[in-house]
């Protein structure tokens, strides 16, 4: 596919060819592809799973067990895919333009390993851990190390170990969040990609970016909740659509 067979909008073709500035923020939807299931879709990770019982710091102290089998469950799953058509079109617009930025709300490090430079990640990474007490980092030894119905601690000071995600009523990184909404108002095209925009602060984004002069798109298999105020809606696959995008 290209930009001639995909229909996109010839206003966003132009913006984007001129910008100097350009932020993106991704959700779990550009790694779905890569077979990494989404949280809120069909058969996504909140069907099976409840997230009050897993992504809260009160699930964690209550059952650190679960959490962390969930999380390893998880770790194995994100080793074992492979970066898609998206996340490579995401690495070839940061070297088409001066100034980009992705910001993901992935945990999975796919970004990283597709080889995108600029990558503030809003809401941790999967593949790093560490102690609740004295806050060292854990690496997948000391997590193997838990025994049947034992949690994994810290070999230093005992402290259970949970992985580096945020969890829901937990702050975001401060310095992520602040580069993030620097992002959005230098940016002059604005991509909200595979996110279904829920999740706050991360679901303001586009707003933001909106509000300070951004032509902002989305991207994604169904409309976001914020679908509504974009310039441009572009619905199927991420790694059909930026592709043909940056083609
Ligand atoms: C495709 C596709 C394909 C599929 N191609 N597309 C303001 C208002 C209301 C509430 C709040 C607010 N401010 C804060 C809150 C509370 C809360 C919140 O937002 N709650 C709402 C749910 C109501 N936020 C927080 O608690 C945040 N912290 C915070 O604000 O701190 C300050 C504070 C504290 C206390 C009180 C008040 C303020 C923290 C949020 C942390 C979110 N953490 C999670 C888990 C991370 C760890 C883990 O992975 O286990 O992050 S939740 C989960 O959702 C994960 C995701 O990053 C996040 C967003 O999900 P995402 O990526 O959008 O995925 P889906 O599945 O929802 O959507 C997939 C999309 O892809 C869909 O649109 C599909 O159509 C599409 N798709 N295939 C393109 N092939
Ligand atoms: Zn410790």
């Amino acid at each position: 596919m290209s930009k001639e067979t995909f229909a996109f909008p010839p206003e966003l073709i132009e913006r984007l060819a001129r910008a100097r500035s350009v932020a993106v923020l991704t959700g779990a939807g550009i790694s779905a592809e890569s077979g990494v299931p989404t949280f809120r879709d069909p058969g996504g990770l909140w069907e099976r799973f409840r997230p009050e019982e897993l992504a809260n710091v009160q699930a964690f102290l209550r059952n650190p067990d679960l959490v962390q089998r969930w999380y390893a469950y998880r770790r194995r799953l994100v080793r074992e895919v492979e970066p898609n058509p998206g996340h490579y079109a995401l690495v070839e617009l940061e070297r088409m333009v001066p100034d980009f930025t992705l910001i993901t709300q992935n945990v999975d490090n796919l970004h990283r390993r597709a080889g995108s430079q600029r990558v503030v990640e809003l809401h941790g990474n999967l593949l790093r851990s560490y102690c609740i007490d004295c806050g060292r980092p854990a690496d997948e030894v000391d997590l193997e190390a838990a025994a049947e119905g034992k949690p994994a601690r810290c070999p230093t000071c005992g402290g259970l170990i949970r992985p580096d995600v945020v969890w829901f009523g937990e702050m975001l990184p401060e310095e992520a969040l602040a580069e993030a909404y620097a992002a959005c108002e230098r940016a002059e095209v604005f991509l909200s990609v595979g996110t279904s925009a829920v999740v706050y602060p991360a679901a303001g984004l586009p707003l933001e970016a909106k509000r300070a002069g951004a032509y902002v798109a989305e991207i994604n298999l169904q409309p976001s909740a914020i679908a509504d105020e974009m310039d441009a809606l572009l619905l199927g696959k991420a790694g059909e659509i930026l592709p043909a995008l940056v083609a």
